[in-house]
């Protein structure tokens, strides 16, 4: 039975979510680890029905989610950089899985609020996506990042957030990525799985590196497949605000809003470097050599662009 509940407003549930924090421990659906207030509510998450003018921005975490959905955002208003403080990321677009109480307010709860066309987050691999958005024929922006500055990424953002699975020593950590073991599970397959379908399913397949090198490219080519079509000066605003030091310092989207005791930035803020090659200092080249040869196996089936430095 649906129960009616008031939607929690986000000050709340982040109150909600600062005194009932932990690492939630992995609980794996079709063989994909997922925390466990996911798995929880996994039927509700699956049977969820987008709307066919709904957007979907779908990534393994820490690939330029919160990039892409900032451009996005920009650009079905044009530009118009008032409007899109009007909240947090988190509130502005949903993120379909999250489930109270880790501090990002439930997607669900969100979008039940929310009158479409939305733009909804998510890090499910493709088999996991709710079958709505296929059947509704759904946009779709995939972004991939490759493996090495992913894998940095998540490395530090697993030792600040206070609610993913405890990371261990980087040594450890490399391997847990390279099993597939973190959040959300194994990147290779994540790539991997929207790559396949892209054609198929009109999604827009985009690369962190791309939009680093050359952000007005990217930005013009999601601006096409939104079939929008916005004056230059716009685009270079939005070049302009979307750039790393400009979000770096805009709360309602370098995720400030979220409590220390949750997101200790202390260990690493959210907007933490935002470059191409940073793997570089972290990785010994011993360690390189067994990824890069791993990396060598688990991609054999597939030849996607990847490029580790631009
Ligand atoms: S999450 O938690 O999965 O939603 O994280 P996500 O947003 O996917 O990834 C966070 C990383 O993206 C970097 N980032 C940016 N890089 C360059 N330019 C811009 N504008 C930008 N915005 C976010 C952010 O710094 C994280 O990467 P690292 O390498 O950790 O700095």
């Amino acid at each position: 039975m649906d129960k009616k509940e008031e939607p929690m407003s986000y000050s709340e549930a982040i109150s909600k979510a600062a005194s009932a924090i932990y690492r939630f421990p992995l609980i794996e659906v079709q063989g994909v680890p997922l925390m466990n207030w996911i798995t929880n509510s996994w039927s509700l998450i699956s049977a969820f029905q987008p709307d066919p003018s709904d957007l979907l921005i779908a990534t393994y975490p820490k690939a330029g989610t919160t990039w892409t959905q900032e451009i996005v955002d920009l650009l079905l208003h044009d530009g118009d950089a008032e409007v899109c403080k009007r909240a947090p990321t988190a509130v502005r677009i949903p993120f379909l899985e999250i489930q109270s109480p880790p501090p990002i307010p439930s997607g669900l709860d969100l979008l039940k609020t929310m009158k479409p066309p939305r733009v909804i987050k998510t890090h499910l691999p493709i088999q996991l996506v709710p079958k709505g958005f296929w059947e509704n024929k759904c946009k779709v922006i995939y972004v991939a990042r490759n493996a090495k500055d992913n894998l940095v990424s998540y490395y530090y953002f697993d030792r600040m957030n206070q609610t993913q699975p405890e990371p261990g020593p980087w040594d450890q950590y490399i391997h847990k990525f390279m099993r597939g073991k973190l959040p959300w599970g194994s990147w290779y397959d994540h790539v991997k799985g929207y790559w396949r379908e892209k054609e198929n399913r009109n999604i827009l397949y985009l690369f962190f590196e791309d939009i680093k090198e050359n952000p007005r490219r990217e930005i013009l080519r999601i601006m096409h497949y939104l079939d929008l079509s916005l004056p230059d000066d716009i685009i270079n605003k939005i070049v302009q605000l979307t750039s790393f030091e400009v979000m770096k310092d805009n709360p309602m989207v370098n995720y400030t809003f979220i409590p220390n005791t949750v997101f200790d930035s202390s260990i690493s803020p959210f907007m933490r470097k935002g470059e191409v090659g940073d793997w570089i200092i972290h990785f010994t080249p011993a360690q390189s050599k067994m990824f890069d040869e791993d990396y060598t196996r688990q991609m054999a089936d597939v030849d996607i662009p990847f490029r580790t430095s631009i």
